[in-house]
């Protein structure tokens, strides 16, 4: 991964900014680190900034290239955090890890916390709301220079099930996402720094989600990287026992990085590193192997 260096408009305090080549052997592994106290699946867990710090250390250990930090859960029903309170969960965290070495990229909806994560030397800011839940996003995106992961969005939890309506889903989401490509770019966003997400389960059904993964090329094609962010999620209940524990679907998720992987993914967002990394080695050894 080819990592740029930089003279940021905020002062970010690394000078480093993640790169959205497609060259790399394997898709980027972004970690999860959720300091929600009620995120779905690993919700409650770090209870103090050492905690955070320590897990997102382990997640690089086992093999993550970025720690994507989040203070808000957008767990169907969650309610919005304040961005004091955001910022308060996240920034020592992004802080702490930064001063370990390690990539950071801030999951956050707000500008203003995409700026002070900027300026604690985050390199990624990965915006669920892809720019529509805070008008100042897209300006801040492109005063950071920093790599902007846009997620398909079509509004807050509470609406999830009136906005999962579409003729086509895969056409649908396309289209959607290229008009946040083309707004990004007329607030002067550097294209080559944007990367695209299908946004599984954001105003979605289980059978939208599969076919949004089954297309994953057709959303490639409008020319952006695409991360596929399917970690522990709902839709893979059924392929496990609907009532088991969130971790359990962690087998299905390192499948799924597996086959993203095969359909061109530039990265996946997952919480169990160590098994979406099996997965990839296993992917990335067949790959070879076809080459010889
Ligand atoms: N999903 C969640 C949070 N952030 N970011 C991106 N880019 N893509 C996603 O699919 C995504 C995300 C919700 O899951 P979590 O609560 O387990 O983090």
């Amino acid at each position: 991964m080819t990592s740029p260096t930089h003279t940021s408009h905020t002062g970010t305090r690394t000078g480093r900014r993640a790169s959205a080549s497609t060259t790399s052997p394997r898709p980027r592994i972004i970690g999860i680190l959720n300091t929600t106290p009620d995120s779905f699946s690993d919700g409650g867990r770090f209870d103090s900034t050492d905690a955070a710090i320590e897990w997102g250390s382990k997640l690089v250990e086992a093999g993550a290239d970025f720690v994507d930090v989040g203070g808000e859960s957008t767990r169907p029903g969650a309610g919005r955090v304040s961005v004091a309170d955001e910022l308060a969960r996240v920034i020592p965290v992004i802080t702490g890890l930064v001063d370990l070495g390690i990539p950071v990229s801030v999951d956050t909806m707000n500008s203003e916390t995409a700026l002070a994560a900027a300026d604690a030397g985050a390199e990624i800011i990965n915006d669920v709301s892809g720019g529509l839940a805070d008008p100042e996003m897209y300006r801040i995106v492109a005063r950071t220079g920093l790599t902007y992961i846009a997620m398909h969005w079509r509004g807050h939890s509470d609406s999830f099930k009136d906005t999962a309506n579409y003729n086509n889903v895969v056409l649908d989401v396309r289209n959607e996402l290229k008009s946040r490509l083309a707004e990004l770019i007329i607030w002067g966003v550097d294209p080559d720094r944007i990367i695209i997400d299908p946004g599984l389960g954001f105003s979605k059904t289980a059978d939208h989600n599969w076919a949004l993964l089954g297309h994953l090329p057709e959303l490639a094609s409008l020319g952006h990287p695409v991360l596929v962010g399917a970690s522990r999620k709902k839709f893979l209940a059924p392929l496990v026992a609907d009532d088991a524990p969130a971790d359990y679907r962690d087998p299905a998720t390192a499948v799924i990085s597996a086959l993203a992987a095969q359909a061109g993914a530039w990265g996946v967002r997952v919480h169990n590193v160590e098994a979406t990394k099996a997965a990839l080695d296993v992917w990335s050894a067949w790959e070879n192997g076809r080459a010889e």
